[in-house]
């Protein structure tokens, strides 16, 4: 197959209207009829090429004449029917009736089982594993779903929009059939059968409409489903209130499956969910379960109009919907929690993920430009760096023209599909604003640096700040031009009487300088409030002033980033030296913010290390051991240095534990013993802390985010329970498929070299598949994300067992294979042993028979 590009981009020759479906599920030969009705655009002569991969073509009849072997053409990826064979009126239709094997679909692309149930995922391009069609998104039809299958095993048959007929059939069989009444692209089609239990509940929408929701899950977890139907609920209003958006059909139904690539996928009326983003109870799920489940159900929900109602024209404005939709799904979780701690959360990862992938071969601009499998594009940078660009365009023209230009973008786009230009020109219309250079934002690839210089003259009391941009040069990216940045600063004065200052600086050239009044002594700049800007800010500040801007900042972003800045300095001096002395402003400091009585979610993060990712993607040429033992001697000079007030705040907040707040209480609690765990005298508390979490007489008591708080302490630093802690937890957990997944984590993050043995052993665990993408996650990734001491490893052997496990899953699930292959094809940020190794297994996946192109594109840029 040969890449793609946005600049080739033509309209279809044919489009579809109407598409009538009849699909008789079988588990290794389901039937699909397919009824479409096209139409030719304008008077071209072209052939009719329609998409379809892995499936058996049994007929084909056009206009009412079945067509013979002789009138059209087929291979792997396409039916091609002649102009010669199709009529010359403009409006025709072709039955199409084809056969697949939903059993064998490992790849868990179009039709697949999930356990004992059906289901579909259609986007990007799996349509066309269900039957040959017109598989592109500006292609929109309006949808009729008849589904037939056995009534005893699949009570439930669901698929788009509204239910408008259902009956028996012979065999024990019956039929539902649905009809959506909004034209979409076929990657919105769903479909799924099985037996469920059924949690009902309905929204009132802000016009008086009824709207039936229905959450499907596992027998058994309709408990479990609670959380996700308030999350919807909350969802609902929240759009209404934010962005006058009402929800459109008469139902809305979600349903939880164990075999899911992604998380969760916005069909509509029909949202398809990984079962990890619905289910939970106090039990069986983490306070970030919980945060998670809520921001995804919100996520899917928010797609109704940002993707659906108006969908990309083509994959390449992917971020389109999903920039958006992740803007708008943050917006809304700062809302209904601490607003600055999701900021940090959203921040965290841009920074630990984000920018690792923008420094990497794979580094793409939010709108991609080339693409072989599209399945690769689903990345940090076109979610999380898109979600960025649309909330600088939102700091840029403020929270009111915000609004009017969405209102305008969907007056003018609903039921289109449209490009980021069109959304930007949308944006800038209703603001008033040029947003010409800011869209290159949307062309340009790598992390901009922002270099700051300040200057303060005591004659003229002027204070001068100098900015300049720099975008990587790349091969791809010869020459960068200068980006419309949005940088919020504040000026932090040393005089009570004389104000700090506030302002948004537009950076719009490659330098560029402001000068600011009204301070008698040089203030201290705190740059990059609330994160206005995706960039590296490059901006020597001494400790002095890191201390004053945690101290003083009005921002609370400000606040915590120059905690983690005066952090990072020390890290950076441990990498190079691992007898380098942290001075005790350390110290002070930590004890001031325990001490500080203020938002313990907020100084949980405050006290939460860069992690090994977060540090990796500010150095270069990174020795992955040095920096993992620089790590933990900042953590043990930390909790030797504060384990008073440490134990102290551990103790008040577990006091705290069940009232209000239990959330951040839980969350500065675990990050107190996560510190004292590290010091021997203190690791009682890791044994009392799980046994009350986990095997509490009062079962009220029990709760898994500290049972799993304290399993991590304990595999971290391999303490003398662990062995046994995790044998109980793993029987007292066995049948729960969520938890086992977290167990398969722990056991994976070991440290210790025991923990290479260990994964050889849970490969061969009765409950471990690789065919189950959750489980192949939670240990193959666990391993290679959360223990890098053993990843990293000087004899090569995590990188081993990445490339193995990845060598495997590339005949099983060419998706999973390539995502899990992203902490080796970033080689080239690492020390020259270390890049050896890993490129010594790159070129050995590289050589595979069958390699999928999803990891074939990734070997091809990491390795040229
Ligand atoms: N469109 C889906 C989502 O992001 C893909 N997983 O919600
Ligand atoms: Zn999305």
């Amino acid at each position: 197959t040969a890449p793609r590009f946005l600049a080739d981009y033509r309209p279809a020759d044919f489009t579809i209207n109407t598409v009538n479906l009849t699909i008789h599920l079988d588990d290794t030969c389901s039937q699909v009829v397919s009824e479409l009705t096209l139409e030719r655009k304008g008077d071209n002569q072209q052939a009719l090429q329609l998409n379809g991969e892995h499936l058996t073509l049994v007929s084909l009849v056009l206009d009412n004449q079945a067509l013979s072997k002789e009138q059209y053409q087929i291979n792997d990826t396409l039916l091609i029917i002649p102009a010669s064979s199709l009529p010359d009126r403009s409006h025709f239709t072709l039955i199409i009736t084809t056969e697949i094997n939903p059993q064998e679909n490992t790849a868990l692309e179009g039709l697949f089982k999930s356990g004992d149930a059906f289901c579909t995922q259609c986007e990007a391009e799996g349509f066309r594993r269900i039957s040959y069609y017109l598989d592109r998104p500006d292609v929109m039809a309006t949808f009729t779903t008849k589904v037939i299958a056995d009534k005893s095993l699949y009570p439930y048959l669901l698929s788009n929009g509204n239910k408008v007929a259902s009956g028996e059939l012979s065999n024990n069989k019956h039929f539902v059939t649905w009809h959506d009444p909004f034209p979409k692209p076929c990657y919105l089609f769903a479909l799924v059968a099985g037996d469920f239990d059924l949690l009902e509940d309905s929204f009132t929408t802000a016009s008086g409409r009824e709207v039936a929701l229905e959450i499907f899950v596992d027998k058994g977890n309709l408990v479990k489903a609670e959380h996700a139907m308030t999350s919807l609920q909350k969802s609902m209003a929240w759009d209404e209130e934010t962005f006058g958006l009402e929800y459109d059909l008469d139902i809305y139904m979600i349903v939880a499956v164990d075999f899911f690539n992604m998380g969760a996928m916005e069909n509509k009326g029909l949202n398809v969910f990984n079962s990890k983003f619905v289910l939970a109870d106090s039990h069986c799920a983490t306070d970030s379960d919980y945060f998670n489940i809520e921001a995804v159900i919100a996520h899917e929900y928010f797609h109704n109009w940002t993707g659906n109602r108006v969908t990309c024209r083509d994959w390449f404005q992917l971020s389109l919907k999903e920039g958006l939709t992740v803007f708008r799904d943050q917006q809304f979780s700062a809302q209904m929690h601490s607003s600055a701690v999701t900021r940090i959360q959203n921040v965290r990862l841009l920074r630990s993920q984000q920018f690792a992938e923008d420094a990497g071969p794979m580094a793409h601009p939010i709108r991609p430009e080339k693409v072989l499998e599209m399945n690769n594009f689903y990345t940090l940078t076109v979610y999380e760096k898109g979600s960025e660009v649309i909330r600088m365009l939102h700091t840029l023209i403020g929270v009111d023209k915000f609004r009017q230009g969405m209102d305008l973008y969907f007056s003018r786009f609903d039921g289109m599909a449209v490009t980021c230009d069109d959304f930007i020109n949308a944006m800038s219309d209703a603001s008033g604003k040029d947003l010409a250079q800011f869209k290159l934002w949307y062309s340009q690839s790598g992390t901009p640096v922002v270099k700051a210089q300040e200057m303060f003259d005591s004659q003229t009391n002027i204070y001068t700040l100098t900015l300049r941009q720099q975008s990587p040069i790349t091969k791809n990216q010869q020459n960068p031009q200068a980006l419309h940045i949005p940088v919020k600063v504040e000026l932090i004065s040393e005089n009570n009487d004389e104000p700090s200052q506030s302002e948004l600086l537009e950076l719009t050239q490659t330098e560029q300088s402001w000068q600011f009044n009204g301070f008698t002594s040089k203030p201290t700049l705190a740059m990059l409030a609330d994160f206005s800007a995706p960039v590296k800010l490059i901006f020597d500040q001494d400790n002095t002033s890191l201390l004053t801007i945690m101290k003083q900042a009005d921002n609370s972003f400000c606040r915590w980033d120059a905690g983690q800045k005066l952090l990072m300095s020390y890290l950076h001096q441990l990498t190079f030296d691992i007898d380098y002395t942290v001075p005790t402003e350390l110290i002070n400091a930590i004890n001031d913010m325990l001490n500080s009585g203020g938002d313990r979610a907020f100084i949980a993060e405050q006290l939460s290390l860069p992690s090994f990712d977060e540090a990796a993607s500010l150095m270069i040429d990174i020795d992955p051991i040095a920096l993992t033992n620089a790590i933990t001697t900042l953590a043990i000079f930390i909790a030797r240095g504060t384990q008073q007030q440490l134990l102290t705040s551990y103790k008040a907040c577990q006091q705290d534990d069940l009232k209000e707040n239990a959330v951040a209480n839980r969350a500065l609690k675990n990050v107190c013993l996560a510190y004292l765990s590290l010091l021997p005298e203190y690791q009682y508390l890791v044994t009392q802390q799980y046994q009350q979490a986990t095997n509490n007489d009062d079962i009220l008591q029990e709760n898994m985010t500290d049972s799993l708080a304290a399993l991590t302490c304990s595999s971290k630093n391999n303490l003398d329970d662990l062995n046994e802690q995790l044998e109980h937890f793993e029987n007292k957990w066995q049948q729960t498929t969520l938890v086992m997944d977290k167990w398969f984590a722990l056991n994976a993050s070991v440290v210790s070299e025991d923990v290479f043995a260990q994964l050889d052993k849970l490969l061969e665990h009765p409950q471990f598949s690789l065919k189950n993408p959750n489980r192949a996650r939670s240990l193959i990734s666990a391993f290679a994300m959360n223990n890098p001491k053993y990843f990293h490893c000087q004899t090569g052997r995590g990188y081993q067992f990445l490339a193995n496990q990845i060598a495997k899953l590339n005949e099983i699930n060419p998706q999973v294979a390539s995502r899990l292959i992203t902490p080796l094809i970033q080689y080239k940020s690492f020390a020259p042993a270390h890049q050896k190794l890993m490129k010594a297994e790159l070129v050995k996946l590289q050589a595979l028979t069958n390699l999928s192109n999803d990891l074939k594109e990734k070997l091809d840029a990491a390795l040229n």
